[in-house]
């Protein structure tokens, strides 16, 4: 079976952005992929956080993927530190990129901002420790938002420069072709980007100083309510076609997201709420999001209050991890030339 590696760093209240981009779709790959999911707490301290509050974050995203439905029995879910080979491996990776490459990510540029003479030294190299997180488990497919495309791409350029420089020791230790795959991001359907409620051409983030642009899955309904019906839009009626959504950013936002929490598809909406004004369709939007996420904040909220058995389950998955990720970073030194 293939199998799909994703992750979700630990720095924030989880949103909606991270629901519909990553968490819900973690959950059908479960049936057709060998599934690994990872809260990445070392990706998260590339900007600082306070000790206490990166332990919270780490037990609420392993409680969130749960909570979602993903199973901790069929699925491997752990937390990176847990398991060293991802920085082993980042750092083979950080002699593999190149600095131009890592220049290039739009991320790093957006987060370093005006200063770049004073951000960390892990923010630069966040893209390859993100790919050793993908490529030490040879994975296939990654479900990630849309924002992480560029990354995606830094991923394969990585894996491809390993097959090149070491050609010859990857055949000698008996491998037909590539060593590491060519991995494909599984983005497919609305809200790939869910944009912030308040500015429908930045996207939601857990790092918004406004806080009525970002619906966090542990709002409680009022909360979800009135942040829906205080989004911003345009005055005009849906349209009753998605041609009818082109520059029109968030009202194309608030029918993806109203799609992608119906299991449905922009189209299917429009032909349900086309002509019709905010009035109704706000409303509706909110009840969905309040039917389709309390549940989930709901078992959040029991999952974490249980801290032993969150710990026993993101120890079992790091054992888990670890057995596919050894035998693979064992052929990895023998490549580099590592003596054991
Ligand atoms: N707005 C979004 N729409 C769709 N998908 C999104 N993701 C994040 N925001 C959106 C997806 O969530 C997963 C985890 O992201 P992350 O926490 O590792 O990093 P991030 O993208 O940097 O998250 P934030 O919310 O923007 O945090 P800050 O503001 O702290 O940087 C990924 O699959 C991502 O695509």
């Amino acid at each position: 079976t293939p199998r799909v590696f994703s992750g979700i760093k630990p720095s924030g209240d989880l949103h909606l952005g991270n629901y519909l981009g990553a968490i819900r779709r973690f959950v059908p790959l479960q049936d057709t992929h060998e599934t690994i999911y990872c809260v990445v707490d070392m990706h998260a301290i590339t900007v600082w956080q306070e000790p206490e509050d990166l332990k919270r974050w780490t037990y609420e995203i392993a409680a969130a993927y749960i909570a979602a439905g993903v199973d901790p029995k069929r699925s491997i879910i752990f937390n990176q530190s847990q398991v060293m080979e991802h920085a082993e491996l980042s750092w083979i990776f950080n002699c593999v990129a190149r600095m131009g490459w890592m220049e290039r990510m739009t991320q790093f540029k957006d987060k370093s901002g005006e200063n770049s003479e004073n951000v960390s030294l892990g923010l630069f190299a966040y893209p390859s420790l993100m790919a050793a997180d993908i490529l030490l488990y040879k994975a296939t497919g990654v479900p990630v938002g849309e924002d992480q495309k560029q990354h995606l791409e830094l991923t394969r350029d990585i894996a491809k420069k390993f097959n090149h420089d070491f050609k010859k020791q990857i055949k000698a230790l008996g491998h037909k072709g590539d060593f590491f795959p060519i991995t494909e991001t599984l983005a497919t359907g609305p809200a790939m980007r869910v944009k912030s409620l308040k500015d429908g051409s930045k996207k939601m983030s857990k790092s918004d100083a406004s806080d009525l642009s970002t619906i966090y899955m542990m709002d409680d309904a009022d909360t979800i309510s009135k942040k829906i019906k205080r989004a911003t839009t345009d005055a005009d009626a849906l349209p009753s076609e998605v041609a009818g959504l082109a520059a029109r950013l968030e009202a194309e936002n608030l029918v993806g997201i109203y799609a992608a929490l119906s299991n449905t598809s922009a189209e299917d909406v429009l032909g349900q709420f086309g002509g019709q004004g905010w009035g109704v369709f706000k409303p509706a939007l909110a009840d969905l999001a309040v039917a389709r996420l309390s549940p989930i904040a709901d078992e959040m909220k029991r999952l974490v209050a249980d801290r032993g058995e969150m710990d026993s389950i993101l120890r079992d998955g790091a054992d888990r991890a670890r057995a596919i990720a050894q035998p693979i970073m064992a052929d990895i030194r023998n490549i580099v030339g590592f003596v054991r």
